[in-house]
């Protein structure tokens, strides 16, 4: 009898350490399950352009597969901000290139399409890929030609991916805009804090660019004829670590005014920010990320009731909001010089009805009525 309570309670403690999401999944030294990637089904995702994520579905609905994608390089002229045109080097023609969204273990296929009418030689490296610099190594491609490679995606998460021609041309063409992100989930996908299933209602895909623009004497923006003519002076000027613009989206206003996102109140809403090459912070003024998978890593049980959460450069973090009030919400980098005065700023319109019992002016600004006492 004595024994019935320590045992019950050693039982219950067990059975909840069993629920803990970190102690329910494989170490992630087991060797992913073996599929014959040369005969598996192939499909094809259709690149769209950011915010916007391409269609997939959330839990696996087979086994693994190959999804096949193509990026077409587009070197332009983009204007970035109201009379400020740079040359942005491009997957698809936007800043960030298109999200890719597989499951953990399916097999990406990128062609990688460079135009004869481009300029430079281009690649890309995948954070998600194993081997050969990310797939940088085999994926070097000059005008005029196009490359095929195919990799597992082995671990489940969100992860850049960038254009890496080597040296310091690898720098020039990230803070020219060739980046971008894929988010690898789980099979049976995300789960929350407590391992449960979670599903979002929608989810967008927010990339934060430095860009690095040179100025003349009289501290005007340089325009150039080609990116190779401008980069002698964009060298000098990234040295300098000191970004002309920190934008969301590529382009001043990218996601704000008549470009904010739009929600209603009970959805719950995927933020996937990514920076390619510098570090951040995400703020959502007025909400919270209710989980934020930190990292960016879907294997691990996601944080929850962050106020901001980093984002290192050279990563991507998904964060999962419900939104439980309506208006216009600010979706920014919290260091607020670079939100404000630099540009990296977004925001999300969220219809539904107010909520008074959250939040309630209870008196609207009129002549003060208190004093202090005097000392
Ligand atoms: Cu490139």
């Amino acid at each position: 009898m004595s024994y019935t309570i320590p045992l019950l309670i050693l039982v219950s403690v067990l059975t909840s350490c069993n629920l803990s999401p970190n102690n329910s999944k494989e170490s992630v030294f087991t060797e992913a399950p073996f599929f014959d990637a040369d005969n598996l089904t192939h499909i094809k995702q259709e690149m769209v352009s950011p915010p916007t994520l391409p269609k997939h579905e959330q839990v696996a609905e087979s086994d693994p597969v190959v999804v096949e994608v193509t990026f077409f390089v587009e070197e332009k002229e983009m204007e970035i901000a109201p009379g400020v045109k740079t040359w942005v080097l491009t997957f698809n023609g936007t800043v960030p290139g298109p999200m890719i969204v597989v499951h953990q273990n399916d097999y990406v296929q990128l062609t990688l399409v460079n135009a004869a009418t481009n300029s430079m030689v281009h690649n890309i490296d995948f954070h998600a890929a194993t081997g050969a610099m990310g797939g940088g190594d085999i994926s070097i491609v000059a005008p005029g030609q196009q490359v095929t490679f195919r990799f597992k995606a082995t671990k489940a998460g969100v992860f850049v991916y960038h254009c890496a021609p080597g040296g310091i041309m690898v720098p020039l063409h990230v803070v020219s805009g060739m980046n971008g992100a894929i988010m690898v989930l789980p099979r049976d996908g995300l789960k929350d804090e407590l391992g449960n299933p979670v599903r979002y209602d929608k989810a967008f895909y927010i990339a934060e660019q430095d860009y690095y623009v040179p100025t003349d004497q009289n501290g005007n923006y340089k325009q150039y004829a080609s990116p190779a003519e401008g980069f002698p002076d964009l060298i000098t000027s990234m040295k300098k670590l000191l970004p002309s613009h920190i934008l969301f989206n590529g382009k001043l206003n990218a996601l704000t005014g008549s470009n904010a996102l739009d929600a209603k109140v009970g959805e719950k809403v995927l933020f996937i920010t990514s920076q390619a090459n510098r570090d951040t912070r995400m703020h959502l003024i007025g909400g919270h990320a209710d989980l934020v998978w930190l990292g960016g890593s879907f294997n691990d049980a996601p944080a929850t009731n962050y106020e901001s959460w980093s984002v290192v450069g050279g990563s991507a973090v998904a964060a999962l909001y419900q939104f439980r009030q309506p208006g216009i919400y600010t979706y920014l980098n919290h260091n607020l010089i670079e939100a404000l005065a630099f540009g990296a700023v977004a925001q999300i319109k969220v219809e539904g009805d107010w909520n008074d019992n959250l939040m309630k002016q209870i008196k609207a600004p009129e002549p003060i009525q208190l004093m202090k006492t005097p000392k």
